[in-house]
């Protein structure tokens, strides 16, 4: 048998730095912040904390456009606050991994600067830059966040290719000393004892030979980039050379964003054979509930469909299984709320349902990760209006398919980005019902989720019956019991519209994780032997066969 890997029994606790904790009253998370709060990340019981990026940045998309890799935001803080931050969190024997963003760059990066300077500048290939064909933009990409992929330099007469917004210019994976100057870089962190890294659309860094066209969803007005850039020709000589010269040097931990990633290629980059990444984040279950119109892409607010929830879920868990590893992610920067996205936020269900949620992935095989705010049951932020919001995919929406394309009207676009805009994950963590949730003593950087007077740590700590202690609880049983990181995956019922039941089997023993999706009581029959007991559940009775509204439990037998 495999040996486990630390990384295969750990979980993630996921730290937006800028809405975490203000210590200086400017409004915006620090480092110093992070740091009070280590205490409450270890009473959670998390073994790993994934920061989103602290780099020095103009934060044109907060912090994913990166000016200077070796330095930090001075909004955050410095890199004594962030050595500090390693130390303690070391100290508490909690690991650290540092995003990684290199498929592109910030335009203010001096090799950028260098670059567009001048067509024979010695960094002009670190970008990729292209002529103009026929006056227009070189082939017909959309970038990630609305309107096109190109933008024209007049200085030099070129294009540069930007797969996410204009000051974010994509690098040339293609050029060796692109490759060595990012595995420097990255040597740096590892040097100072950072335990890996998250590697922002890694999936996209090798771009297709020729930049050929992608295809345009209908009534959309450019090519899709996402699938004709994904997992392009030299990916994974690209992440072999990085495990080569970067990641064998320590014991990390690696995690890849995987945007355009399919089970067979999640088998090459998460491989056990050690030659790449130790897992993917995939995107799959992400889309399950976009749009059906593809010009909207995923701006939509109808829930998924519970039936292709467990078919999609169930192929990542049967195929990567013995041959790769998972993730295991409801939420993120990037995503609404879990409970108000796949429970309901009502207040009647919203603790029961946020508990639900959490059952159904965290007993499943991989490495979860709970995104902050999700383990008190944080929900979306219905109270923010179309100039409240900062997020630039949002921003882009409604200048492009609200205002420029009229593809759809404001106020429909408004329920869509309450469904499913990136800001209603990032409005700052709710500490107490003190004014701006003890986040900050000056104005939040980003408005507040006017929920936090009963929604905030400081009420869910005094509850023992709170979201808090059953996500402690959930982490403390995956530490404890090692089925929950070895035992196969076995879906039950792949076609019951109400109930996700699945079972996890090893050669002594089982779970039965059950979980009603519905306000509604039911019925079932899972003939639970009689031996089994309770190991954890969202009622305080076993109701056998009847199942409560969003009801969770796991059986345990032998
Ligand atoms: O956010 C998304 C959908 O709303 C995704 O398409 C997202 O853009 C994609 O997963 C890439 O995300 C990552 O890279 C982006 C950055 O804006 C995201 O915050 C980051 O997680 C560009 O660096
Ligand atoms: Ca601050």
């Amino acid at each position: 048998t495999k040996s486990i890997k630390w990384w295969q029994k750990a979980v993630v606790y996921q730290v937006y730095p800028r809405s975490f904790q203000d210590t200086n009253g400017d409004g915006v998370g620090d480092l110093k912040g992070i740091e009070q709060r280590l205490d409450y990340i270890k009473k959670l019981g998390a073994d790993v904390i994934w920061l989103n990026p602290v780099y020095a940045s103009p934060d044109k998309d907060n912090g994913y456009d990166i000016s200077d890799y070796e330095d930090i935001n001075s909004k955050f803080g410095t890199m004594a606050d962030f050595d500090s931050l390693l130390a303690k969190a070391h100290e508490k024997g909690i690991k650290v991994l540092m995003d990684l963003v290199v498929n592109h760059t910030s335009d203010q990066h001096r090799w950028f600067i260098e670059s567009r300077s001048s067509k024979d500048n010695d960094k002009r290939d670190f970008y990729i830059w292209r002529d103009p064909v026929d006056g227009h933009e070189p082939n017909n990409w959309g970038s990630f966040f609305s309107g096109p992929a190109w933008k024209f330099d007049d200085k030099t007469g070129q294009y540069y290719l930007h797969l996410f917004v204009e000051g974010q210019p994509d690098l040339n994976w293609a050029n060796p000393t692109v490759r060595e100057s990012v595995f420097n870089m990255m040597n740096f962190w590892v040097d100072k004892g950072i335990d890996g890294f998250r590697m922002d659309v890694i999936s996209l860094i090798s771009k297709p030979d020729g930049l050929p066209d992608g295809e345009v969803p209908e009534g959309a007005q450019y090519g899709n980039s996402d699938k004709a850039v994904a997992n392009g020709p030299h990916v994974h000589e690209y992440l072999k050379e990085m495990r080569q010269k970067v990641l064998n040097r320590a014991d990390m931990m690696t995690v890849g964003e995987a945007s355009g990633v399919n089970i067979e290629n999640a088998v090459k980059y998460a491989n056990q054979d050690n030659s790449e990444l130790n897992m993917v984040f995939q995107f799959e279950h992400m889309g399950l509930d976009n749009n059906p119109n593809p010009a909207l892409g995923k701006w939509y607010d109808k829930k998924v469909s519970l039936v292709d929830l467990k078919a999609n879920l169930s192929k990542w868990q049967n195929h990567l299984a013995e041959k790769a590893w998972n993730s295991l992610y409801w939420d993120n920067h990037d995503q609404p709320r879990a409970v108000s996205r796949y429970g309901s936020d009502r207040p009647e269900y919203r603790v029961v349902s946020a508990k639900m949620v959490a059952t159904l992935l965290h007993f499943m095989q991989g490495t979860p990760y709970i995104y902050q705010g999700e383990e008190i049951g944080m929900t979306n932020a219905y109270n923010l209006q179309r100039d409240d919001f900062d997020d630039v995919e949002i921003k882009n929406a409604f200048k492009y398919l609200v205002d420029k394309d009229h593809l759809v009207d404001e106020a429909t676009m408004l329920k869509y980005v309450h469904a499913k805009g990136r800001d209603n994950a990032r409005t700052p963590m709710q500490w107490n019902d003190s004014k701006n949730a003890g986040f900050t003593t000056g104005l939040p950087w980003l408005k507040m989720n006017d929920n936090y007077l009963t929604i905030n740590v400081k009420n869910t700590l005094a509850d023992p019956n709170s979201v808090f202690y059953y996500y402690q609880k959930l982490i403390r049983l995956r530490h404890e019991l090692p089925i929950i990181t070895t035992g196969t995956y076995q879906l039950l019922d792949p076609n019951d519209e109400q109930v996700y039941a699945y079972r996890r089997v090893s050669a002594d023993e089982e779970l039965l994780i059950i979980n009603n999706f519905t306000n509604e009581t039911i019925t079932r029959d899972y003939q639970v032997p009689a031996n089994a007991t309770i190991l954890i559940g969202n009622y305080e009775d076993d109701a056998k066969s009847t199942l409560r509204p969003y009801e969770a439990k796991v059986y345990h037998f032998v």
